[in-house]
């Protein structure tokens, strides 16, 4: 193993993490399939009710005017982003307890919501290049390493052999950067609706070929090293007004967080939240 699960950093952590491995072995054995080959699937994770309930918030910003402009976002896909100042319902999986109990278990406290984006890809889409999540701002950080990020990629739709299921390469998260993938080493990920594929940020992957009639929808939660630059510019994009709405959880992933010790992130000399209004 390349890394071990950190449980919230520091060192006083690695007590932390085994009692909560011990109290739940669902959650250890996620890990240690997460050790070895990078990735896990929670099926069931989201009721059917809980996914249509997404997509019909998120209908309004899939009418086919926000597609990919380059060849990652995909020029037959519809990417949507600052999710939470459009799609509420989207919180429940940025704040999932099964998700986010990996996340604590692999990041250091106060990680962050790095991005959170809903991929519709169409009929016609071609493969994503091949890529990871966890990139550090052109700062010197090669591979292997620890990640420094862990993404979701939720499926609103069946992700089947066709319709652009997600592809991934089991293990390359152990991988120096310079080694490509072959095409035996890529597996595709497929799941029903309401499923979370979790992935260290390091993994390579991407967004598979739409050779199918119907469209894939997804929503990607990526978090962050609390001491990471943010993917999305957060607290921009769910201004205070609009992370009103949300549990406290939520408002610290976005960014309405303090980082100790340092004081990291505070706004005038205060905690960020004080700048949130009260929900009356
Ligand atoms: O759509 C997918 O399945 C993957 C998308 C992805 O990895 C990305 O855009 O970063």
């Amino acid at each position: 193993m390349l890394f071990e699960p950190t449980a919230g950093s520091g060192k006083n952590s690695a007590d932390l993490l085994a009692a909560r491995r011990a109290a739940d072995p669902q959650l250890a054995a996620r890990l240690d399939q997460i050790a070895e080959h990078g990735y896990c699937v929670i099926e069931g994770a989201f009721t059917p009710e809980q996914v249509q309930r997404a997509k019909t918030e998120l209908s309004p910003w899939l009418q086919g005017e926000l597609m990919g402009r380059n060849n990652f976002e995909g020029e037959h896909s519809e990417r949507v982003y600052a999710l939470l100042a459009k799609a509420p319902a989207i919180a429940e999986m940025i704040e999932h307890a099964e998700v986010l109990a990996i996340v604590d278990a692999l990041l250091t406290p106060n990680y962050l919501l790095s991005a959170a984006l809903a991929i519709n890809v169409h009929p016609g889409e071609t493969p994503q290049p091949f890529h990871i999540d966890d990139n550090a701002g052109g700062t010197s950080s090669p591979k292997p390493r620890e990640p420094l990020g862990v993404s979701a990629i939720w499926a609103l739709d069946e992700f089947t052999r066709t319709n652009g299921a997600t592809e991934i390469v089991p293990g390359s998260h152990l991988w120096a950067d310079d080694r490509q993938p072959k095409s035996h080493e890529i597996e595709q990920v497929l799941m029903p609706a309401g499923s979370a594929l979790v992935f260290a940020g390091n993994l390579i992957h991407r967004g598979g070929a739409n050779r199918s009639d119907g469209l894939r929808l997804a929503i990607t939660p990526q978090y962050c090293m609390p001491w990471l630059r943010q993917i999305e510019n957060m607290v921009l994009a769910v201004p205070p007004e609009t992370a009103a709405q949300y549990s406290e959880r939520v408002q610290g992933l976005l960014g309405y967080s303090i980082v100790e010790p340092g004081f990291m992130g505070y706004v005038d000399g205060r905690h960020p939240r004080a700048l949130i209004p009260a929900v009356p």
